[in-house]
């Protein structure tokens, strides 16, 4: 079996078992709010390749973190994933008719149950993390929940999005888009690979190389990311494709070309596997996923 096939075998793996604990976390309601819960469900479960959670989990199994602390750790990091692709896809935003080949939330349902949904599984995310099962440790829990809204909210994600809204009259420089998608996107995958050494209350150290890690991948992916938008097609992402060039976006393909943007994506890479070397060959699924970030056709 080559490396790719092993990692492919792995991610599924992973998704399933996400797959499981976001249905169990989110149980259809029959009363009137269970319109809400339906559109959470829609949003979150089926689809998606699960990185986040797969990259959760290899970090968690660095320091033997138990398998049900990990799903619940990577579940509720996935949810804030999935509440932002909805809010993203809002035609206040993005305006996004699909998302993993299917309508998005607001087209299968409409627009204010999307902003609900997405603020459904925003707030979930954390009574998920802080609820004893994730862990028993209150101070564990404690630092998830902060860890989680730090990456997520204005001085993370939120911010980048923001900076992302602006962009067409900020004319960014490439030390401005780095900035802009270490927030955006950086910000959550870096939360995730950390998120098994938060678990664990491992050391600073080994903390901070797997944020440096999640960085580097996290600009390798959105570097990908860019490339796709221009290489592939809606078939094969499952989302809109060519937007970038239509809407004069600055990305890293605008601003270093097809063949820089990819070589930057690779040197990316190489750096990210640099900063899991100290945790030997039990890093090796992290390797992989590294590699993945810029080998994915969606
Ligand atoms: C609305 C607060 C708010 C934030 C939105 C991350 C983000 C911020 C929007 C997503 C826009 C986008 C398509 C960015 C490109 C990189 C990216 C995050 C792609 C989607 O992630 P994947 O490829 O998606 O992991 P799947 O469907 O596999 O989960």
């Amino acid at each position: 079996m080559t490396d790719a096939t092993a990692f492919a075998h792995s991610l599924t793996r992973t998704a399933a078992a996400v797959n499981a604990m976001l249905d169990s976390l989110l149980p259809p309601v029959k009363e009137a709010e269970g319109r809400v819960v339906d559109a959470m469900r829609y949003a979150a479960l089926d689809g998606g390749k699960r990185l986040r959670p797969f990259l959760v989990c290899a970090s968690a199994e660095l320091f033997n973190v138990p398998g049900v602390q990990a799903l619940r750790a990577a579940a509720a990091l996935e949810m804030i994933h999935c509440y932002s692709l909805v809010h993203d896809d809002l035609p206040a935003m993005d305006d996004d008719d699909l998302r993993r080949g299917r309508p998005t939330v607001h087209k299968a349902y409409d627009e204010a149950t999307a902003i609900l949904a997405g603020d459904g599984l925003l707030t979930m995310a954390f009574e998920v993390l802080a609820d004893p099962a994730t862990h028993p440790d209150g101070a564990i829990r404690a630092a998830l929940v902060t860890e989680l809204a730090k990456a997520s909210g204005a001085a993370g994600m939120v911010g980048g999005q923001m900076i992302d809204l602006q962009a067409p009259k900020l004319s960014l420089d490439e030390a401005g888009l780095v900035r802009l998608q270490s927030l955006k996107t950086g910000a959550l995958i870096a939360c995730a690979c950390r998120f098994g050494a938060v678990l664990a209350g491992a050391s600073e150290q080994a903390k901070a190389h797997l944020w440096d890690y999640g960085q580097k991948i996290g600009l390798a992916f959105q570097i990908a990311d860019d490339v796709l938008d221009v290489e592939s097609s809606a078939q094969v992402t499952g989302k809109a494709t060519g937007k970038d060039a239509v809407a004069g976006k600055a990305t890293f393909v605008s601003r270093l070309g097809l063949e820089g943007a990819k070589t930057q994506a690779r040197a990316l890479v190489e750096q990210a596997i640099e900063h899991v070397e100290i945790f030997g060959v039990a890093a090796d699924p992290l390797r992989a996923a590294a590699a993945f970030v810029i080998r994915r056709q969606a």
